[in-house]
């Protein structure tokens, strides 16, 4: 399997909704990537408003001088910038004007040192104005001649500048469903030109796994190998998640068939450690990729971090904390066991547990000092960025024991389970946690109403 070539853009996509990254991070970012060989920043902050909904503004002085620190600091430490706009929300494609301003805000990147470009069409309205369908015949057609015309005024100016392009479906679900219109696809394989790389994200926006079948087809339609925009560790659709478990799910005979693999991680900085030191080494593995082991080692790597003014955190700790946010598809197996001992307990008589409860009170006692021990950790950013997940886990963590105590007093007697740190309202409570229960997700992802969710018992 050959490894990366420098050609192959491996690295970090900034292209999550809310908070972008603050200049320190990134500068941080940039440390990690050169240390770990990865060669592309891809600049993209969803909700940077003259990235996506003011995308024909131009910065303001203090603006450009920051990008332009930002890109000589890539250069620093060989590691390719791509500026990335957004124009899909409200581009009128037929309208000279508005390539003009694609090329204003272009230019003043170039004037700041960068070379490397991409348009996205990602999460925009699926429809296509009236002239724009007159002159061009489909939003794919539209698009494509917008980045071509981009990109070959930006040749002009940077013969070797890289351009990529995101579509509007732009995962195998999205295509699957049409997104964008009939052959969007297609098209795009006919009409973009082919120096012009295409964004694609696996069968999912969020994919558990990434085949090379999928791949292959993929090809064949686009004619050309995609660049993986991989959200396998975005966590910005889930204020109450992130993912710190390794890089997972895609063989290593992946990188053979795409152009580039870039990774949009979680919103906290902070919490990428291991997501992307895995990433990094599973795109540098020459033989066979253990995600477990990869993991394992990042954290002992990232354990450091964990200093705290009190005692020490131990690294197996660390590793049980870390496996309950692992994957958006799996937990880690540590979290998982006490997950299924928890289940367990609830659903048995206590004249059959043994030990178990013991041991399962052992390990929830564990995790509830860990999260009680984030709250000292010298580096300040990781607790901001954990102290609501600790907070959540250790409260849960509470009532189960409380639970499981009360079902071993009282010999499996139904009695009720209450706790003054528990209470209605305060407690799981609010506007959101109601509608939430509104409608339940059965297990093939299909939604009832509360009431007509078969439940165990008769009503
Ligand atoms: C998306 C968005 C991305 C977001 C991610 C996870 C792409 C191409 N676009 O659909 O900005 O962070 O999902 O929510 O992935």
């Amino acid at each position: 399997m050959a490894r990366p070539t420098n050609d192959f853009l491996a690295g970090v996509i900034e292209g999550f909704y809310g908070q972008p990254w603050t200049h320190a991070e990134r500068l941080e970012l940039l440390e990690w990537m050169e240390r770990w060989k990865l060669n592309t920043y891809f600049y993209a902050p969803k909700d940077n408003l003259k990235h996506r909904a003011l995308w024909r503004e131009t910065y303001v002085v203090a603006e450009a001088e920051s990008l332009r620190e930002l890109i000589k600091a890539c250069g620093q430490r060989h590691v390719r910038f791509i500026y990335a706009l957004s124009p899909g929300l409200d581009i009128r494609y037929a309208q000279l004007e508005e390539m003009a301003h694609l090329q204003k805000r272009f230019q003043q990147l170039l004037d700041l040192g960068c070379e490397n470009f991409s348009l996205l069409f990602d999460d925009i309205p699926d429809r296509i104005d009236a002239d724009d369908l007159t002159q061009f015949g489909s939003l794919a057609s539209a698009q494509c001649h917008v980045a071509n015309t981009t990109f070959r005024w930006l040749r002009e100016k940077c013969p070797d500048a890289r351009f990529l392009f995101c579509p509007t479906p732009y995962c195998g679900r999205m295509a699957k469903n049409k997104l964008g219109g009939e052959n969007y696809l297609a098209i795009v394989g006919r009409e973009l030109l082919p120096e012009i790389d295409v964004f694609w994200t696996g069968p999912e926006i969020i994919s558990r796994e990434i085949s090379v079948e999928h791949i292959r087809e993929l090809q064949t339609l686009l004619r050309r190998k995609p660049v993986i925009w991989d959200n396998l560790h975005a966590n910005d659709y889930d204020a109450r998640r992130f993912f710190c478990g390794p890089y997972a799910g895609r063989p290593t005979e992946l990188r053979a068939e795409v152009n580039g693999l870039l990774i949009n991680p979680n919103c906290e900085f902070v919490l990428n450690y291991v997501p992307l030191r895995t990433f990094a080494q599973f795109l540098h593995e020459d033989g066979f990729f253990d995600a477990r082991k990869s993991y394992l080692a990042a954290m002992e790597e990232w354990l450091p971090q964990f200093a705290t003014v009190g005692a020490p955190i131990a690294l197996d700790d660390l590793i049980f904390f870390g496996d309950c946010y692992y994957l958006p598809y799996a937990d880690g197996p540590e979290a998982g066991a006490f997950y299924e001992r928890a289940k367990n307990l609830l659903a048995t008589n206590p004249l059959e547990w043994g030990e178990r409860a013991a041991d399962f009170l052992q390990r929830s006692g564990r995790l509830k000092e860990f999260c009680q021990s984030v709250a000292q950790l010298k580096q300040r950013k990781l607790f901001y960025a954990l102290s609501r997940r600790v907070w959540e886990l250790r409260e849960e963590l509470d009532l189960l024991e409380r639970y499981v105590v009360m079902k071993m007093e009282n010999k499996n007697q139904i009695v009720p389970c209450q706790s003054d740190f528990h209470l209605p309202e305060t407690y799981r409570g609010g506007f959101v946690s109601r509608l939430e229960l509104l409608l339940v997700q059965q297990f093939d992802g299909t939604f009832v109403p509360q009431e007509t969710f078969p439940t165990t018992s008769p009503r």
